[in-house]
């Protein structure tokens, strides 16, 4: 017999509006609004080892998680999970590609305790070892508990309605359990093998609503912002003018690519010496004005004009300042006053 499946109000969780998290960070991975709408636990009155856990879809740039975060319980109001109950969190690959957690590897583990039960505060719960995956993988993060009576213990956002931005359910949450009347001794769930549970994983819509409604639990995970790096391709470095009488100019073109993998944010053209010597003009060309950016495979022209006013070489060094290290994004220009100039330096 499967055992009936609590749902509470969290009636509580008005008292958090103010207060809960904002839009997703770009390093965050999240289904829930930040304000829980119920409390999940199962009955009867027994011992229990419980999985939560959500799905994610690894985004580019944010390919390595660190760290499972979870919100604990109901509302105060409610019995929840008691704070200091250890709990395990679990990441897991979706390596058969069926979006289903049932027989899927754990690839990385982390213990600690409850804490902050009935609230809609996340605790954090690091992996040891921070894992790395492709964009596009199926990924699925979430907790296990044992424990033992009725309380509140997995907390759960079925509406996208109490902040922006929305996050309406979607069926990436999922639910298994065991359980165990003492003093027959509780098998703690096989994170391996969800599937194989007393209640064998399935959605939240189908094991908590019947299949008539859906909710979030509140699982979140920290990513580190793996995002490329721009790579500049300055061509050519050296351009040489040539020779040029006084009141007559020369041009020519300086060609700016980013072979990078991510966009290269272009501040400034910073000569040296500066300020530019008159004799040297860096127009805009076809990349436009400055600030500007190159996004990955993209390139443009930068127009340069040698105009002197006297005998004698002329050079400057120009940087192209923005997100890559000093030095790497450097043109020479140089050219010549004319022989036979009667101008002045
Ligand atoms: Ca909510
Ligand atoms: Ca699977």
């Amino acid at each position: 017999m499967f055992p009936l499946l609590l749902r509470h109000t969290s009636r509580l969780s008005v008292l958090f509006l103010g207060f809960a998290a904002g839009a997703e960070a770009a390093n965050e991975y999240r289904l829930d609004d930040g304000v829980k709408e119920l409390g999940i636990g199962l009955q009867p009155s027994r011992q229990y080892s419980l999985a939560w856990l959500n799905r994610f879809v690894i985004r580019s740039g944010y390919e390595t998680i660190t760290a499972v975060n979870v919100a604990f319980g109901g509302s105060l109001l409610a019995s929840n999970i008691p704070n200091g109950t250890p709990v395990a969190v679990h990441v897991w690959l979706d390596s058969n590609l069926d979006g289903l957690p049932d027989h899927d590897p754990v690839l990385a583990t982390a213990t600690g305790f409850v804490a902050n039960s009935g609230t809609n505060t996340f605790n954090s719960y690091a992996l040891l070892q921070p894992l790395t995956f492709q964009a596009g993988d199926i990924i699925f993060a979430g907790a296990i508990v044992a424990y033992t009576g009725m309380p509140q213990v997995a907390a759960i956002d079925t509406d996208g309605t109490d902040e922006p931005p929305t996050y309406p359910p979607n069926d990436h949450s999922f639910i298994a359990a065991n359980w165990a009347t003492p003093p027959a001794p509780l098998t703690p769930i096989d994170p391996n093998h969800l599937a194989w549970a007393d209640l064998p994983v399935a959605t939240v819509r189908a094991a908590l609503f019947g299949g008539t409604s859906d909710g979030n639990w509140m699982i979140r995970l920290d990513a580190t912002g793996t995002a490329g790096t721009p790579l500049p391709v300055v061509s050519p470095t050296t351009l040489d003018l040539g020779s040029v009488d006084p009141g007559s100019s020369a041009s020519g073109i300086v060609s700016l690519f980013n072979a990078g993998t991510a966009a290269w944010h272009i501040q400034l053209y910073a000569p040296t010496p500066s300020p530019m010597p008159p004799a040297f003009q860096v127009l805009d060309g076809t990349c436009g004005p400055v600030p500007h950016q190159l996004a990955p495979g993209a390139g443009c022209n930068l127009d340069v004009v040698f105009a002197p006013v006297g005998y004698g070489s002329h050079s400057v060094l120009v940087e192209v300042t923005g997100n890559t290290p000093p030095g790497s994004a450097v043109f020479a220009l140089k050219g010549q006053g004319g022989l036979f100039a009667d101008g002045f330096e």
